[in-house]
């Protein structure tokens, strides 16, 4: 296969060069780090003029969710509010949101990395790219609109929702790439269903789908389903968002733009790093964001390093496709649980249809897990006798892989919550420790 890079010298360079150019940001990282309200306290002690390679990083400490939450709103920040052109911030569902903060040149070398990842997906300034996620002070859609316009495609800033209007769009102007979450692509095949658009009305090849988790089985049930090719994509606000680290067209996982961050991976609970290859959770450091500069930032995100090199030529690591967030770990009577372990196999069923959600009570002193999934309609009938094998075969194969037992309720395909951005699966109903 011929692959396409943006910029073939920075994707391919020899890892001793690249490792030098990481070097040489990290100093000038740690003396930006240094004018932060934030840093210049954390860092007092520490003799940072001794940060001369790849290996001093460790004598940094790092940086949590919480550090950010107690410099809310500008502790991080190292330039002039003047020369701040943007800031986006976290969902901030429980308690006070995380704010990232942006200069022009900040957004320029943003749109760089992410138009980085969307031709290296093969995609050209011939494409007609449809950006259906949330604009506002998420990432995902500023994001991504500006690294498409780089690239010089067409961009339509749908936004997320309201399949109809997105139907429209796509056949309107030929549209040839879209990017959503992919539970938001599962629910826009379920209504091209509903809505019976025939495939051939639309012109689609591609899609980009990330910000929250999915399995390898939901990637390809997508493609299959759409006839299109996905690529997974992973960021986080606090890294700039989107561009991170991002599929190539081998899809032998995402490649980290080590030029512009440093990973790292460690066990959440010795803080030690894993041996090569082994999952753990991915610290990051950024090494060109001048205005809001961060230092082994703990993504708190489970995942591993592939060590081969990948066929596609670049140079820069690949990580595993996200297997779950440290704090998303279920606890259900004793026995740890991700959500991804549950997705694995449901979605990986062909009666299954697009949707599922997980449900935990307290019954008694036990846990209870329920796991909700939409069926497709032909299994609906008057004879109950597929549904319960159906069931049943969920049920236990569920258990041969979890451990836990569970309760397996099947639905009609469209009778789940769906949401337009991330979504929620998990609902843990059981009462707070106070
Ligand atoms: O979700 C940025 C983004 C936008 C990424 C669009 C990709 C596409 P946050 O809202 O700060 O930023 O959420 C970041 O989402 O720490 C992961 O837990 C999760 N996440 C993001 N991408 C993936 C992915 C954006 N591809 C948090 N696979 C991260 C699994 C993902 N989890």
């Amino acid at each position: 296969m011929e692959y396409q890079y943006w910029n073939k010298h920075r994707e391919t360079m020899p890892r001793e060069e690249l490792k030098r150019l990481q070097v040489e940001r990290l100093t000038w990282t740690v003396a930006n780090a240094l004018k932060t309200p934030f840093y210049a306290e954390r860092l007092k002690k520490i003799p940072v003029d001794s940060i001369q390679s790849l290996d001093d990083l460790r004598r940094l400490p790092f940086t949590t969710k919480h550090d950010l939450r107690e410099g809310f709103p500008y502790g991080f920040l190292s330039i002039p509010q003047d020369n701040v052109v943007r800031l986006h911030a976290s969902s901030g569902t429980t308690g006070t949101p995380t704010t990232v903060y942006f200069s022009r040149e900040d957004l320029g070398r943003w749109s760089q990395l992410v138009a980085r990842c969307i031709f290296g997906t093969g995609c050209t300034k011939s494409d007609v790219f449809q950006n259906m996620i949330s604009y506002g002070l998420f990432t995902g859609g500023l994001g991504f609109h500006a690294g498409a316009e780089e690239v010089g495609m067409l961009v339509i800033p749908s936004g997320a929702g309201n399949t109809t209007r997105q139907f429209r769009l796509m056949q309107d102007f030929g549209t040839t790439v879209v990017h959503a979450t992919p539970s938001f692509l599962l629910h826009v095949e379920s209504k091209m269903q509903e809505e019976a658009i025939a495939r051939d009305s639309i012109r689609l090849r591609k899609a980009f789908a990330g910000a929250e988790p999915y399995s390898e089985d939901t990637r390809q049930r997508i493609q299959d389903l759409l006839h299109i090719d996905v690529y997974n994509s992973y960021g986080l606000s606090e890294m700039n968002g989107p561009g991170v680290a991002f599929e190539c067209q081998a899809k032998q996982g995402l490649h980290l733009w080590e030029d512009a961050y440093i990973g790292e991976i460690i066990n959440p609970d010795t803080l030690e790093p894993v041996p090569d290859g082994e999952i753990g959770e991915l610290v990051l450091t950024c090494l060109c964001r001048e205005a809001n500069p961060l230092l082994r930032y703990r993504t708190r995100d489970l995942t591993a390093f592939y060590c081969e090199p990948c066929v596609c030529g670049r140079t820069h690591r690949r990580l595993h496709r996200i297997k779950g967030r440290t704090d998303d770990m279920l606890i259900i009577n004793g026995v740890n649980l991700f959500p991804s372990q549950i997705e694995e196999v449901v979605m990986a069923m062909p009666e299954v249809a697009n949707n599922y959600s997980i449900a935990i009570e307290k019954e008694g002193a036990l846990d209870r897990l329920t796991v909700h999934i939409e069926v497709h309609a032909h299994i609906f009938r008057d004879d109950t006798r597929p549904l319960n094998a159906l069931r049943e075969k969920i049920r236990k194969t569920l258990q041969a892989l979890i451990t836990i037992n569970p309760r397996v309720e099947l639905h009609e395909s469209g009778s789940l919550a769906v949401s337009e951005g991330k979504a929620k699966r998990v609902y843990d109903n059981r009462p707070k420790d106070v």
